[in-house]
C-alpha cells in the first residue's frame, strides 16, 4: 500500500464533502497500439484461451486447424487439425471454439464448423489427452448438434460458455439475402437465433429442433414447453451474429450482428436476462425498418450501437469489453469493421452507449479475442494476430522509493521531477480527499489512512 498525502487547495476545503472525477470517462492512453503477436498461414478468425492458467492462446484457422501461441511463440504443431471434415471458404469453415468451463478437469473443448456435402452447422466436442496438453485428439470427436444451412453464408460461428455453464451458439439466418424464408423471426427454426444448450446433458428431448440432439436443454430456456418453438432458442431476430462475447466482469452479452446492406449493429443483453429477446431482424436492420411487412407488435430490443456503410464499412466484427490491465481502458467495448478495418471504442456512461473511432487499421478484421489475463487481440483474416498494448512512453518511470512528484497532465500521466512518471487510469478524489489511482504495475487504492494531495499548482505529491 502506498500512502498519499494531498489536498487540492482550490477545490478542497477541510470537512467539505464533494466528489471530483478526473477524467469523467475512461481515457485510452496515447501509447495504445497494436503489437503483432503472430503471423501464420491460412485465415485466422478467432482467438481463445483455455481458462487453465497456462497463458496459451488458441488461434482458430478457417480451413480446420487450431494453433497455440504459448506466450512467446506460435507452436508449429497444430493443437487440432480437422481440416479433413470441414467445408471452408467464404463464411464457411472452422468458425468457433470454446473450452469447457471446467477445463482442464474435463479435458473437453467444443468447436463450430461447416460440414461438407449437405451444408450444416455442426457443434462437436473434442478431448485433450492429459499427456499431450498442446495436441488435442482429432479422433475424439463427439457430435452434439447439427443444424441444416440452406445457403452458404450467414453461418454465425461464435460459441461461448456463459457464467451459467451453458453453451451459447450464435446462428445466422441461413443466408442468401434479406432472410428469404423469414427464419430469424420463426421460433420453429434454429436459424437467426442465439441458442443455449447444456453440453453436460446427453439428450435434447422432443421439443428440440437440432438434427442431432446429444445435449441437454436448460429447463430455464425461455421457450421450453412452447410446442411451436424450439427448446434450444435463447433469443431471436438476429441476422448473422458472426462475433459476440460475454463481458467477463458483468457477464452481459454483446452481439455484433451483421447488417444487410446499410446498418451494422451491436446488441446488448444484460446478465440478468431470462432470454426470449427479439432483436428485430428482419423487420428491422439496426434502428431502421427493413421490411415493414415483417413488423408486428412483438416487443423488440433495439441495438445499443449502429453504424452505416457510408465510409465503406460493410460488416461488423463484434468484439470484447476490455477488462485487462491497460490504464483507462476498463469497460471499453472494442469492435470493428471487416471491410475497412476501422476499430471503435464504445463506452457506457450516463445511461447510454456512445462510440468513437479509435483507428482505421486497414486490417480485414475477422475477430477479436481475449486471453485469460484480459488482453484483447485483433485477428486479421490475412494471417496476423495483434494485441492491444500500451507501452510506457520513453520518459515514463516507475516509482522509486514509493515517492513520486509530478505534474498532472490530462489526468493520465505524472511527469516525475526525477524524469520518472506513472500512467494512471483514473483519478478520483472523493469526499474527505480520499482517492483512487491505478497504474500499470502498481495499484494504489487509498482509504481513510491514505489521503491524496494535489497541490494548488497542479503538482501531485505521493508520500510513502
Ligand atoms: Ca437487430
Amino acid at each position: 500500500m502506498v500512502y498519499f498525502r494531498s489536498f487540492r487547495s482550490r477545490l478542497v476545503v477541510a470537512g467539505f464533502s464533494f466528489f471530483f472525477f478526473f477524467p469523467a470517462v475512461a481515457a485510452p492512453p496515447a501509447t495504445l497500439d497494436l503489437t503483432l503477436v503472430a503471423g501464420m498461414p491460412g485465415s485466422p478468425l478467432a482467438v481463445r484461451h483455455a481458462g487453465d492458467g497456462s497463458g496459451r492462446i488458441f488461434i482458430v484457422e478457417q480451413r480446420g486447424k487450431v494453433f497455440i501461441h504459448d506466450g512467446s511463440q506460435l507452436l508449429s504443431m497444430p493443437f487440432l487439425d480437422i481440416s479433413d471434415r470441414i467445408s471452408a471458404g467464404g463464411e464457411r469453415g472452422l468458425l468457433g471454439l470454446a473450452f469447457h468451463p471446467d477445463f482442464p478437469n474435463t479435458r473437453y473443448f467444443y468447436v463450430n464448423y461447416s460440414t461438407p456435402g449437405s451444408l450444416r452447422t455442426r457443434i462437436s466436442r473434442f478431448e485433450v489427452p492429459a499427456s499431450t496438453p498442446n495436441v488435442a485428439d482429432a479422433t475424439s470427436e463427439h457430435i452434439l448438434l447439427e443444424v441444416a444451412q440452406p445457403y452458404s453464408n450467414h453461418n454465425g460461428g461464435d460459441i461461448h460458455f456463459g457464467a451459467d455453464g451453458y453453451l451459447y451458439i450464435g446462428m445466422g439466418d441461413g443466408g442468401s439475402g434479406g432472410d428469404p424464408e423469414d427464419r430469424a423471426r420463426d421460433l420453429g427454426d434454429l436459424l437467426g437465433k442465439m441458442l443455449r444448450i447444456d453440453v453436460n446433458g446427453s439428450s435434447s428431448g422432443s421439443g428440440a429442433c437440432g438434427l442431432i440432439g446429444n445435449y441437454g436443454i436448460p429447463a430455464s430456456n425461455p421457450f421450453v414447453g412452447d410446442s411451436n418453438a424450439c427448446d434450444e432458442i435463447w433469443a431471436y431476430g438476429l441476422r448473422n451474429p458472426w462475433r459476440w462475447s460475454f463481458d467477463r466482469t458483468t457477464h452481459d452479452m454483446l452481439i455484433g450482428d451483421v447488417g444487410q446492406g446499410a446498418w451494422e449493429e451491436v446488441d446488448f443483453q444484460p446478465s440478468s436476462s431470462t432470454g426470449g429477446e427479439y432483436y428485430g431482424w428482419s423487420c428491422m436492420e439496426g434502428n431502421h425498418v427493413y421490411r415493414a411487412d415483417r413488423c408486428d407488435n412483438t416487443p423488440m430490443v433495439a441495438p445499443i450501437l449502429e453504424y452505416d456503410h457510408s465510409a465503406s464499412d460493410c460488416s461488423i466484427t463484434g468484439g470484447y469489453r476490455y477488462r485487462g490491465s491497460i490504464p483507462g481502458m476498463d469497460g471499453i467495448y472494442i469492435y470493428g469493421d471487416y471491410c475497412t478495418g476501422r476499430i471503435w471504442f464504445a463506452e457506457f456512461a450516463n445511461g447510454s452507449w456512445s462510440a468513437s473511432l479509435w483507428r482505421d487499421t486497414t486490417l480485414n478484421i475477422s475477430s477479436f479475442g481475449e486471453d485469460e489475463a484480459g488482453n484483447v487481440y485483433v485477428v486479421d483474416l490475412g494471417g496476423e494476430v495483434y494485441r492491444f498494448d500500451a507501452p510506457p512512453s520513453s520518459n515514463d518511470c516507475s516509482l522509486v522509493n514509493e515517492t513520486v512528484v509530478g505534474v498532472v497532465r490530462n489526468g493520465e500521466v505524472f511527469d516525475c521531477t526525477a524524469a520518472e512518471s506513472i500512467t494512471v487510469e483514473d483519478f478520483t478524489v472523493e469526499a474527505g480527499g480520499h482517492a483512487y489511482l491505478r497504474a500499470p504495475e502498481v495499484r494504489f487504492v487509498t482509504d481513510a489512512m491514505s489521503p491524496i494531495s494535489v497541490q494548488q499548482d497542479g503538482v501531485l505529491r505521493v508520500m510513502p
